[in-house]
């Protein structure tokens, strides 16, 4: 059984990938409709050209300290490219995020940038399901 998209990162690449035709094997598509706070629930952020491998995908986990920070920021895939392909400390240490209700903020990269123990990004913009 297909499995929900439950990161908008991930909602917004696969959409790239339906209008392409290219949807992932194992995952389908979900409606807008079903995100239960839109205001909790990131769809953009600052990148380095028009996209981000989402740390919340299972096939782009963190494991990479980049910044020297002692926490995981980036994807062994791209060594070379920080934060995979996000700018999440481009303002300042952080980024501006639009979420899904439309509102536009800065977010502090510590914040949206927060793993666990178990490198789990933890910040709730990361999820639909929360
Ligand atoms: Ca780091």
């Amino acid at each position: 059984m297909p499995q929900a998209c439950l990161s908008p990162w991930m909602w917004f690449n696969h959409a790239m990938l339906r209008d392409s035709g290219q949807v992932r094997a194992g995952f389908t598509l979900i409606k807008m409709s079903r995100v239960q706070r839109p205001v909790d629930a990131m769809m953009y952020i600052d990148t380095l050209t028009h996209y981000v491998y989402s740390p919340v995908d299972p096939s782009y986990p963190l494991t990479l300290d980049m910044d020297g920070d002692g926490a995981v920021d980036t994807m062994g895939a791209y060594p070379d490219t920080p934060f995979n392909f996000a700018r999440p400390t481009v303002h300042n240490n952080g980024a501006n995020v639009t979420l899904m209700d439309g509102h536009v903020e800065r977010v502090a990269y510590k914040a949206l940038w927060k793993v666990n123990t178990a490198r789990k990004v933890v910040h709730s913009y990361s999820y639909l399901d929360d």
